[in-house]
C-alpha cells in the first residue's frame, strides 16, 4: 500500500498507529468545546487515504436490488434538502488500551478519545434512496431488499486489497428520523480527506465502523454485508471466547453503541496540591438515547455525587427533550470534588433507558477489545 500521499495532520494528535493512520486528541483538548474541531477529531483508517481528484466526475452508484440503478453526482446530492446533524461518532475500539491491561486484546490501542462530536451536513439517505424508487420507511421492497450496503473507494488489507464496506438495515436507512446522512460537510466546512472527502455516510448512534468514508457505491441487498468489518470484526464476544474457539458466525455485527463516559480533565495518574479537583468529561449513549445522569465517586463507589451536564452553554440539558437536547450528540459534564483519600475518582453515566456502565472490565472483556464502557477511573495523588 502507498502511504506517500497522506494529508497533513495537527501535531497535537496522539498517534496510535501509522500506515494506516490512527490518532486521537489529548483528553483536555477533546472536551474544550461541544463541537469537536476537525483538527482534534480522531482519525481511524484501515488503509491509505484515497485521493478523489475530479469532483466533477465523481459519482455514487446506487444499485443492487433496485429496478433502475443510477449514478448520482455531487451536484445532484447538493440539490436535495440539506440537513445538519450534530452527532458523536465513536469508534468501537475507544478505551481499548485499558481493556488490554486487564487481559490482552487484539487491535489498535486507544485511550478515551476515539470519538468526537461534529456537525455533519449533507443529504438524508432516505431522500437519496427515493431517487431509485425506494419509499420512506421501507422494510422490504417488492424486490426483497432488506439492507443498504456502503462500499468505499479506499483499499485495505483486511479486504485483501478490496474496498472497506458495511451495511445498515433498510428500515433505518429509509427512516428520516434515523438521520442517516450522506455528508459532504463537517463543522460547516467541506469534508476533508481524512474524514471521507468528498462524501461519507454518517449513521448516528451506531459504532463508527458503519459510517463508511469515501463513498463509492450503495447497494440494496438481501443479507447483511459480508465484508470483513461486518463479519470478522466489530462483534461483541463473551469473555469465554478466545482465539482458539472463536466462531465469528455466532454473533451479529455490533450496531448501536452502549452508554459510555470518560473523565478528560485528568490523566490516568495525576498529582495535585489542592484539596479540590475538577472532574470534567463526556458522556454519550447509542441509539439516540440521552444521558440521564453522570455520577462521580471519590470513595470507591460507596457514595456518588451527580455532575452538572450540558451541551450548549447557557441551556440546561434535559435528556430526550427535543427543545433542550441534541439527541445524537454527547453531553459534557463537570463536578468539583474533594481529592479522595484513596486517590481514586470514578465516573459512570446512566442513559435515558436507565442503562448503566458496568463496574469492571472483566465482565465485558472481549478478545477484540471493543466497547470498553466500564466505569472510568483515574488516580490523583495529593502533594503537600
Ligand atoms: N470508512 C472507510 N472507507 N475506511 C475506514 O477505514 N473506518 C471506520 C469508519 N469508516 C473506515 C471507514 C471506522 S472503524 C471508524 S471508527 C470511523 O470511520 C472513523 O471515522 P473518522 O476517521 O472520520 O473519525
Ligand atoms: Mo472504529
Amino acid at each position: 500500500s502507498d502511504y506517500s500521499q497522506e494529508p497533513q495532520r495537527h501535531p497535537a494528535l496522539r498517534i496510535n498507529a501509522k500506515d494506516p493512520f490512527n490518532a486521537e486528541p489529548h483528553r483536555a483538548d477533546l472536551i474544550s468545546s461541544f463541537v469537536t474541531p476537525v483538527d482534534f477529531f480522531y482519525k481511524r483508517n484501515h488503509g491509505p487515504i484515497p485521493i478523489v481528484e475530479d469532483l466533477k466526475r465523481y459519482r455514487v452508484s446506487i444499485g443492487g436490488l433496485v429496478e433502475k440503478p443510477i449514478e448520482v453526482s455531487m451536484d445532484e446530492l447538493r440539490k436535495l434538502p440539506k440537513y445538519s446533524v450534530t452527532a458523536t461518532l465513536q469508534c468501537a475500539g475507544n478505551r481499548r488500551t485499558a481493556m488490554s491491561k486487564k487481559r490482552t486484546v487484539k487491535g489498535v490501542g486507544w485511550d478515551v478519545a476515539a470519538l468526537g462530536n461534529a456537525t455533519w451536513g449533507g443529504a438524508k439517505l432516505s431522500d437519496v434512496l427515493e431517487l431509485v424508487g425506494i419509499a420512506k420507511l421501507s422494510t422490504m421492497s417488492s424486490l426483497g431488499g432488506m439492507y443498504v450496503e456502503f462500499i468505499s473507494v479506499d483499499r485495505c488489507k483486511e479486504e485483501k486489497g478490496g474496498p472497506y464496506k458495511a451495511s445498515i438495515p433498510l428500515r433505518q436507512a429509509t427512516n428520516p428520523d434515523s438521520d442517516v446522512l450522506l455528508a459532504y460537510e463537517m463543522n460547516d466546512e467541506v469534508l476533508n480527506r481524512d474524514h471521507g472527502y468528498p462524501l461519507r455516510v454518517i449513521v448516528p448512534g451506531v459504532i463508527g465502523a458503519r459510517s463508511v468514508k469515501w463513498l463509492d457505491r450503495i447497494d440494496i441487498i438481501k443479507e447483511e454485508c459480508q465484508g470483513f468489518f461486518m463479519q470478522n470484526d466489530y462483534k461483541m464476544f463473551p469473555p469465554s471466547v478466545d482465539w482458539n474457539n472463536i466462531n465469528w458466525s455466532t454473533r451479529k455485527p455490533q450496531m448501536d453503541f452502549p452508554v459510555q463516559c470518560a473523565i478528560c480533565s485528568l490523566e490516568d495518574i495525576n498529582v495535585t496540591n489542592n484539596g479540590k479537583i475538577t472532574v470534567a468529561g463526556y458522556a454519550v449513549s447509542g441509539g439516540g438515547r440521552g444521558i440521564e445522569r453522570v455520577d462521580i465517586s471519590v470513595d470507591g463507589g460507596k457514595t456518588w455525587i451527580e455532575a452538572e451536564r450540558y451541551q450548549k452553554s447557557n441551556v440546561p440539558y434535559i435528556a430526550d427533550n427535543d427543545l433542550a437536547s441534541e439527541k445524537w450528540a454527547w453531553v459534557l459534564f463537570k463536578a468539583v470534588v474533594n481529592v479522595p483519600e484513596n486517590g481514586e475518582i470514578i465516573a459512570k453515566a446512566v442513559d435515558s433507558a436507565a442503562n448503566v456502565q458496568p463496574e469492571n472490565v472483566e465482565s465485558i472483556w472481549n478478545l477484540r477489545g471493543i466497547l470498553n464502557t466500564s466505569w472510568h477511573r483515574v488516580l490523583v495523588r495529593k502533594e503537600s
